[in-house]
């Protein structure tokens, strides 16, 4: 089952990976739409968490956002698994050029990616609303209810794109850029349901593409081969880690 993916990363040259929420499941950070996602698990805050994780909502109500947000989507001790360590294996290669992801965890960086274009931000990056002051993810676990800036006491908000916010336009260019280079595109770990984001697998004019989900999407009947399996599996069996 992985020797035609074998050959494709064989022939290939200008590898682009375009991931979301799976790529750190196996790393403990539950993804939105699985099972065991945060959409299915997280019940008891009376709103829907694209609500709760929206521009509105954090404006109106920032102490119910932060509490729903140190609980549900902060793993400060969660440690790159196989599909980072696999990927950032690929670039040292000369193979893998750029990742694009969805996700806010800061994983790849940790396992060495040096091209990671982030779409949805990171929960690493904070910042003061007024004043613009840096805050790391210490500061914003480490306070109570609403984080306050502790040189002006504005509001604290996460660099993290909240739904009704826009993706930003350097970050989409250079993903763009990547992914209409490449020659393989390899697509993991994500439902494609959230858009823009999705949109951006129609710039791929490359000669593979290649998706790797546990479920399935809609875009698997555009893929030359569909994999629905886990990342950590696929990727051990054809990228030598050792
Ligand atoms: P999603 O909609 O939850 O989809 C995740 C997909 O990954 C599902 O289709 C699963 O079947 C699949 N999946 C889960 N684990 C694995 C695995 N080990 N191997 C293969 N497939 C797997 O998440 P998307 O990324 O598509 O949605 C985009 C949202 C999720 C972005 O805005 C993210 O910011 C947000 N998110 C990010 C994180 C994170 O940074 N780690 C965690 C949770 C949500």
């Amino acid at each position: 089952m992985f020797e035609e993916l074998k050959d494709m990363l064989n022939e290939s040259e200008n590898i682009v990976f375009f991931g979301g929420a799976g790529v750190s499941t196996e790393s403990g950070i539950p993804d939105f739409r699985s099972e065991k996602g945060i959409y299915n698990t997280v019940k008891n805050y009376g709103y829907p968490p694209e609500t709760i994780l929206s521009h509105t909502f954090f404006m109106n109500y920032t102490n119910t956002f932060y509490d729903f947000y140190r609980s549900t989507m902060l793993y400060p001790d969660a440690e790159p698994s196989v599909p980072h360590k696999a990927l950032k294996k690929l670039e040292d290669m000369g193979k893998l050029k750029a990742i694009v992801t969805q996700n806010i965890d800061g994983l790849h960086q940790k396992a060495g990616s040096s091209v990671v274009y982030e779409l949805h931000g990171s929960v690493l990056r904070n910042n003061c609303m007024d004043c613009g002051k840096f805050f790391d993810l210490d500061y914003i676990i480490n306070s109570k209810g609403i984080p306050r800036c502790d040189a002006c006491n504005g509001i604290i908000k996460p660099d993290v794109v909240l739904y009704e916010e826009g993706l930003d336009d350097s970050t989409v260019s250079g993903a763009v850029n990547a992914i209409q280079r490449a020659d393989m595109l390899i697509v993991g770990g994500t439902s494609l349901n959230v858009y823009p984001a999705a949109g951006l697998l129609r710039y791929f004019r490359g000669r593979h593409l290649v998706l790797i989900n546990k479920s399935e999407t809609p875009f698997d009947s555009e893929a030359d081969l569909v994999l629905h399996e886990y990342l950590g599996d696929v990727f051990s069996n054809v990228v030598d880690l050792d």
